[in-house]
């Protein structure tokens, strides 16, 4: 891979878009690369957590590469945009939590596949935006339809018409990020909260990622009754034997085995 880096380590795997002259900007072979990562990665049993970050301190994501779109046709642009939408498409979807370390410039694509993450943490230098319209485009890697379910409808046209760039603590007021760290701190910070989240059952922490993901995007009894599904399902597993009796015989170790 010429453009992406992946670390394996405490069932956490660190994916790093590493284009740092152009600001990690997604060319097509980047984006094929992520797409190839991200299909490895959802199949694996070692990884519970992706971390997705930027390589540098500048930028997390600059956007799509303007230098490859200028003179793109309507069929190569869309042929992007469909690329781009499978692969994050995955990226939302895996069974695995997936968190953003967003350390710096989070931009056009590069604010959208942050929001294709489950959670984002921002450096405090980090900036959001979806300039697009600016360059006489419109968001095209999911930023119409994730950006308002996140921040709402508002609050998304105004980033999207006005492309104001927006500082980590406006993100954070917006629940646009989910937390801000210093940036020396990010990747620390980002390993911590995956450690956390890989000492629970992390087999229910996935039916509960895709009940979340399912619910918003039915409606509410359909979510519902997804809900009653994968929580009867839970009933079945080692885990909620083993979570449960751990509470009962006060013992704070509990043996998950994610099933
Ligand atoms: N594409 C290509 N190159 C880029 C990009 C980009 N998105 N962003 C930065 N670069 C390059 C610059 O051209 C520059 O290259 P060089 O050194 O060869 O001149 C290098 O990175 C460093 O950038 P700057 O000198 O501009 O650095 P500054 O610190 O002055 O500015 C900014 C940083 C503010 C981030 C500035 O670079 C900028 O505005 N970048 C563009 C941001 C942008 O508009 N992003 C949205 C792109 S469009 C998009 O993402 C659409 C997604 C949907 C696509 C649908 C399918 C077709």
């Amino acid at each position: 891979m010429n453009n992406v880096t992946l670390s394996i380590e405490n069932e956490v795997a660190v994916v790093t878009i590493d284009r740092p002259k152009s600001l990690n900007a997604l060319n097509s072979e980047t984006l094929a690369e992520l797409g190839e990562v991200f299909s490895d990665i959802e199949k694996r049993k070692d990884v519970k957590v992706l971390i997705l970050t930027g390589s540098g301190e500048k930028a997390f994501v600059a956007g799509a590469d303007i230098s490859e779109m200028v003179n793109a046709s309507p069929a190569e642009g869309r042929t992007m945009a469909l690329l781009a939408a499978e692969s994050f498409a995955k990226l939302e979807n895996m069974p695995q939590v997936t968190i953003a370390a967003v350390n710096g410039f989070a931009l056009g694509g590069g604010c959208e596949i942050s929001m294709a993450c489950d959670i984002r943490v921002a450096s405090e230098n980090a900036k959001f935006g979806q300039p697009e319209c600016g360059l006489g485009i419109l968001p095209g890697f999911g930023g119409t339809q994730r950006l308002p379910r996140l921040v709402g409808k508002g609050r998304a046209k105004e980033l999207i018409f006005t492309c104001d760039m927006i500082d980590a603590q406006e993100a954070y007021r917006i629940g646009l990020a989910n937390k801000v760290v210093p940036q020396a701190e990010l990747l620390d910070y980002c390993k911590k909260m995956a450690a956390k989240i890989i000492s629970n059952g992390s087999y229910a922490v996935s039916l509960a990622k895709a009940a979340i993901n399912t619910g918003l995007d039915t409606d509410l009894a359909s979510g519902l009754k997804f809900e009653a599904d994968a929580f009867g399902l839970s009933f079945s597993t080692y885990d909620k034997k083993e979570g449960m009796t751990a509470f009962l015989e006060k013992r704070k170790e509990k043996n998950f085995k994610d099933f």
